[in-house]
């Protein structure tokens, strides 16, 4: 298959100018321009370059505000709400960040939850600065009813995933970003982009049989990990990053969408932990014990989560990403 080498500096203007040229203001082109290249650069291609097509489609059906600037308010001593005002779910993040990490080291531990708010993109990049400002992290968001909950065949819960992260003072952060379907839908969508059949167990047809045919499961429903473990935590999602915030479940998202076809409205939720507030004087020792559960699962030659991600980045930082030739031309295509 034909490719295109760029390097990241490349890679995010490409995007930038897909962005801008379609009328998202400039600080909603720069946050969505960033993290796509960031999903590209850590090998994450489901969250990568790709991901633009949805966005200015998004955009296109009139399903995002291109430039709406989001509202940060302190809730309470330990909430923070972000209205995002029907714009993607970056910007609002970004200029949310520093008061969660202010009320989670005056609090011990806080939350952020992020409303109206349109989510295309992967939860490691919301979970990473929070790592990285010393904080242990999980966030999570529903998304539209694609997915079957155990048991049924019918699409109720989104793709749902959970990200997690854990500090590790220099070291890369342990951070798992994992939709509990069975796969991300985006990785069913480039299945099929690429007329490749998927693996058994991500989805079925819309008569609930089992298949590998991508299109007959984006027309029937998603199936969820691990059976009915996988479809408990997906109603977790719902409830915590729904209900709880007074936002959308996925069911209320594809119903909004109206069959327009955008990507999925409603809430994200970030919970952020001290390790200090919790420990006091004690935590660098209890911190060097997850020091021994790492080495431990290392030991056993099991990959930490995360691990692929960062040597994907190392790679893409010296020799640039490499997309389809096809996926440059859409690119460039919609800024025709
Ligand atoms: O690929 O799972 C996915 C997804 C979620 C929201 C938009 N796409």
């Amino acid at each position: 298959m034909e490719t295109v080498t760029l390097s990241l500096d490349e890679a995010y203007a490409l995007a930038y100018h897909a962005l801008s040229s379609n009328g998202f203001s400039e600080q909603h082109a720069a946050v969505i321009a960033q993290n796509v290249t960031a999903g590209e650069r850590d090998g994450c291609a489901s969250h990568g370059l790709w991901r633009l097509l949805g966005i200015v489609d998004t955009l296109r059906k009139g399903k995002v505000s291109a430039d709406a600037l989001p509202t940060v308010i302190s809730q309470a001593p330990a909430i923070v709400k972000a209205d995002a005002h029907g714009a993607y779910s970056l910007l609002a993040f970004e200029q949310a960040l520093p008061l969660l990490i202010e009320k989670t080291r005056q609090c011990g531990i806080a939350a952020l939850a992020i409303n109206r708010c349109v989510h295309f993109s992967a939860l490691f990049a919301d979970v990473e600065p929070l790592t990285d400002a010393g904080l242990v992290a999980l966030a999570t968001t529903p998304s539209h009813a694609w997915v079957a909950p155990a048991g049924g065949t019918q699409p109720l819960f989104g793709t749902n995933p959970i990200a997690f992260g854990w500090p590790r003072g220099d070291q890369h952060p342990f951070i798992f970003d994992m939709a509990t379907s069975a796969a991300a839908r985006g990785e069913i969508q480039l299945h099929h982009r690429a007329g490749k059949a998927i693996p058994e167990g991500w989805g079925i047809d819309s008569e609930g049989n089992a298949t590998t045919d991508p299109q007959a499961v984006l027309e029937g429903a998603m199936l969820t990990f691990g059976g009915h473990k996988g479809s408990a935590l997906a109603a977790m999602v719902e409830l915590l990053a729904g209900p709880l915030i007074g936002d959308m479940t996925s069911a209320e998202s594809l119903a909004w969408d109206n069959g327009a076809g955008g990507l999925p409205y409603g809430g994200e939720l970030i919970l952020a932990l001290d390790p200090t507030r919790f420990l006091g004087e004690d935590a660098s020792a209890h911190l060097v014990r997850a020091e021994t559960l790492f080495s431990g699962m290392q030991a056993q030659g099991a990959r930490l989560p995360g691990e692929r991600r960062y040597l994907s980045r190392l790679n893409s930082e010296k020799q640039g990403v490499a997309i389809t030739q096809s996926l440059y031309d859409d690119i460039r295509a919609l800024s025709a």
